[in-house]
């Protein structure tokens, strides 16, 4: 990879993503383009920064043209919550903005990295030790485009040669970006409640166990699969991985280790809670372990001390701002 284009680069993945890309290969190689118009910061002020709209093909077209672009790290989608309140839309930037990216990397000889996600799978996929290859009959219209795009990236793989890859993330943490209407956001909404509040009301059942991960290993994992070897690569484009599995009850009780005097409440969403009940428990990630060595970094403990330490530091950043701004 010399030449990166990342779509959705203002996103949760995107922001961090970015950063990494930009580190490891020059921030003048790696282009971040989002729907916002109005960006001013670390993006745009660091590298190179376009205003996007994956459902435009000649703008993606162009900046590909512009910038020599040969590989494309394809973010921009529509998370499980939004894509239920607008299906449509959901379905319109996530399988035809996959289907533009797909055929310029055609056109242009790119390689392409696609998220899929453990929204890919439903409530007949087995639910523990979720096997590499298994049953996918996902009920959210999120699922339905993860499970089309990982298809989708497989047609041209073998259709066209394009050199498509990709991972199903389970749900992310990060302390760089916000998320963006996702089932799992209360694992990173509860740690600024308990940093400003010391507590947090969740949106989840108190046991309701899903896959998660720590930012930096999902982006190292992304890095890490785009420059496996090729040759072995059997599983190209939705590699199970996974860190962590764990409850809100179980992340509520690991934080108060850190922070004593944080409670935590429960107000179910039907909506979030039918989304996250469709989802396994825990994903069998041996498949990336063996064809490309994924190791995850961060466990529970760790992400939590990260998290917690980070936040502070930017919130006492924010208040320190603030303070001299008055
Ligand atoms: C979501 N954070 O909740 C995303 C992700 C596995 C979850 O796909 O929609």
């Amino acid at each position: 990879m010399k030449k990166i284009l990342v779509t959705g680069a203002t996103g949760q993945i995107g922001v961090e993503l970015t950063q990494t890309l930009r580190d490891k290969y020059g921030a003048e190689n790696v282009v971040a383009t989002g729907h916002d118009r109005q960006q001013t910061n670390e993006l745009t002020q660091v590298g190179p920064y376009c205003h996007l709209d994956v459902r435009d093909a000649s703008a993606l077209n162009q900046i590909v043209e512009d910038y020599q672009c040969d590989s494309i790290f394809h973010l921009a989608s529509l998370l499980s919550v939004v894509a239920e309140a607008k299906p449509l839309e959901a379905w319109d930037i996530n399988m035809n903005g996959l289907i533009n990216v797909l055929e310029i990397a055609r056109t242009h000889r790119c390689a392409v990295f696609f998220p899929s996600s453990i929204g890919a799978f439903g409530p007949e996929t087995p639910g523990f030790d979720t096997p590499q290859d298994t049953l996918q009959r996902p009920k959210t219209l999120y699922g339905i485009t993860k499970v089309s795009g990982e298809l989708l990236c497989d047609y041209y793989y073998h259709r066209y040669g394009v050199d498509t890859r990709g991972l199903r993330y389970p749900g992310l943490i990060s302390n760089k970006a916000l998320p963006g209407g996702g089932t799992t956001d209360y694992a990173v909404d509860i740690f600024y409640a308990a940093i400003k509040n010391q507590h947090y009301d969740c949106f989840l059942r108190a046991d309701t166990q899903l896959d998660m991960m720590y930012m930096s290993d999902a982006i190292a994992a992304a890095i890490k699969l785009m420059e496996a070897d090729s040759a072995c690569l059997k599983h190209r484009n939705a590699f199970n991985i996974t860190a962590m599995s764990f409850t809100p009850e179980q992340l509520a009780a690991e934080i108060q280790k850190q922070l004593p005097d944080f409670t935590v409440s429960y107000s179910v969403d039907p909506v979030r809670q039918a989304i996250a009940d469709s989802w396994p428990r825990h994903m069998d990630d041996n498949a990336a372990r063996a064809e490309w060595g994924w190791q995850a970094q961060y466990d529970l403990t760790a992400m939590v001390k990260d998290m917690l330490e980070q936040i502070t530091v930017s919130e006492q950043r924010i208040k320190g701002d603030d303070h001299v701004a008055r």
